[in-house]
């Protein structure tokens, strides 16, 4: 099925120059970019996207982590897209990443690590209305 999913270049990808390189390897791995923008995140809507996330320990570090510098928000488009692009990105802890997987190749650690992608159709939709909301407004 042609899917769209979220991706975001979080402040440690953008600030070490890595964008042009993550965002060549979606190219290559056959998904469309068909929108993207650099943007510095407000903290509530780091809350929001993190919602489920709010009662963990490290949920202040994450918001003062992601809000730390500009970010990088796109759509990558493609058949199955948000299972394949999760299986680009790894998993959270970039150690425990397969190999070649942007994680464990750019990711500093599991609360460092370089690159968001939402993990279902749901959150693809729900994250695309929160971070690209002039997409919506017909
Ligand atoms: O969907 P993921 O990003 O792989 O994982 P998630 O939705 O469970 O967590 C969202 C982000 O929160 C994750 O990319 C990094 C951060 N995080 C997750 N678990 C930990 C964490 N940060 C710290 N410091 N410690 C954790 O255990």
């Amino acid at each position: 099925m042609e899917e769209r999913t979220l991706v975001i270049i979080k402040p440690d990808g953008v600030e070490r120059n890595l964008t042009g390189h993550l965002l060549k390897e979606f190219e290559r791995n056959d998904l469309r970019i068909s929108h993207l923008k650099t943007i510095q995140p407000e903290t509530a809507r780091v809350r929001k996207h993190y919602a489920e996330l709010s009662d963990m320990p490290f949920f202040n570090d994450l918001l003062t982590y992601f809000t730390r510098g500009p970010v990088v928000v796109f759509l990558a488009d493609g058949e199955n897209a948000v299972n394949r692009v999760r299986e680009l990105v790894g998993v959270t802890d970039p150690k425990a990443a397969r190999p070649n997987t942007l994680r464990r190749l750019y990711g500093i650690d599991k609360s460092e690590n370089t690159i968001h992608a939402s993990d279902s159709i749901e959150s693809a939709e729900r994250e695309t209305k929160l971070w690209f909301p002039e997409l919506f407004n017909a």
